[in-house]
């Protein structure tokens, strides 16, 4: 496979600083050469400039860094359009805002080859937050909502050129959700999977049927992989520790489905704050995972194991 790596160092949608420097601690734990060795094809296409900053001002006073986050959403928005034309992109973050970019321009790819856009959201939390409802305005709780087209974002990030039906996300590994982001989430319709979930089913059942969905409506499958989707026992890089998270094994087989399904189009790698790392460790994992996910295997499997 072709694969494009594109730096996006974020780090104003956080709550503290530290992702900025997430893109070097995922290149330097080896990411482009753990590719290479699987028989991928790999160009890093560097940085994304971040564009032009206008004034901003919104009635929610607790929103940081609006004017900045909504400029990084439009170059974001740009790259990932334009890096997704010829390969796989593999965003490296930053904070999660970044997606608000990459989803934005990978729903104006999808509707160009004009296919539907499926999303699998690996996180803690949901980030569903609007530009109104968010009360720590950290702008790395909005990226899902303002993608898939929630409502009071016009005016201050960049109208959508296509948003991402909320029927076809599904969020994985979800352990901490404000009241007005379980509301928004119910009403949208987006899937999910919560822990107890996980814990009551087994991931691969849960993850099983999403990808059975993108397969019946020959979808493009974007991942996002937040490090809090992880247990903090084993990915302490991340400024929003959640306890119970997903153990390295479940982390694993979910790359490794995701693998032998074939689906996968466009991944994001968030959320890494190397500050918090320990002798990089998390960015280490990240590493790992995004190889099993690009097809790095214990045993050969004769067919799909789901
Ligand atoms: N929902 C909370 C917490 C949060 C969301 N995303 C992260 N943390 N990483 C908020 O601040 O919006
Ligand atoms: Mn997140
Ligand atoms: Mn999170």
């Amino acid at each position: 496979m072709n694969c494009n790596i594109l730096g996006a160092p974020v780090q104003d949608g956080a709550g503290r600083m530290g992702c900025e420097m997430g893109p070097s601690a995922l290149r330097t734990a080896g990411l482009v050469g753990a590719l290479r060795d699987l028989g991928h094809t790999v160009a890093d296409l560097g940085t994304v400039a971040p564009a032009p900053v206008r004034p901003l001002a919104h009635g929610n006073l607790a929103l940081k860094a609006l004017p900045e986050i909504s400029a990084w959403t439009a170059a974001i928005a740009d790259a990932a359009y334009a890096a997704s034309a010829d390969a796989m992109p593999i965003f490296l973050g930053g904070d999660h805002s970044i997606s608000a970019g990459t989803l934005s321009g990978l729903a104006r790819r999808a509707a160009r080859i004009g296919r539907p856009l499926f999303v699998l959201w690996l996180d803690a939390h949901p980030d569903f937050h609007t530009l109104d409802t968010t009360a720590s305005g950290n702008l790395h709780g909005v990226p899902l909502a303002y993608a898939s087209g929630q409502p009071g974002f016009h005016g201050y990030f960049p109208d959508l050129p296509q948003r991402i039906d909320p029927a076809r996300v599904c969020t994985l590994g979800i352990r901490s959700v404000d009241p007005a982001e379980r509301q928004a989430l119910r009403a949208a319709g987006v899937t999910v999977h919560d822990m107890r979930a996980i814990d009551e089913h087994g991931i691969a059942p849960l993850l099983g049927a999403f990808l059975d969905r993108v397969t019946a409506e020959n979808g493009l499958l974007h991942v996002s992989l937040d490090v809090d989707f992880l247990d903090p026992s084993i990915a302490p890089a991340v400024g929003t520790t959640v306890p119970g998270g997903a153990t390295f094994r479940e982390a694993h087989l979910v790359m490794e489905m995701l693998s032998d399904s074939g689906l996968v189009s466009s991944l994001d790698l968030v959320e890494l704050n190397p500050f918090l790392d320990e002798r990089g460790r998390t960015a280490t994992l990240m590493v790992d995972l995004t190889a099993s996910l690009m097809g790095r295997r214990i045993m050969d499997r004769p067919t799909r194991s789901f």
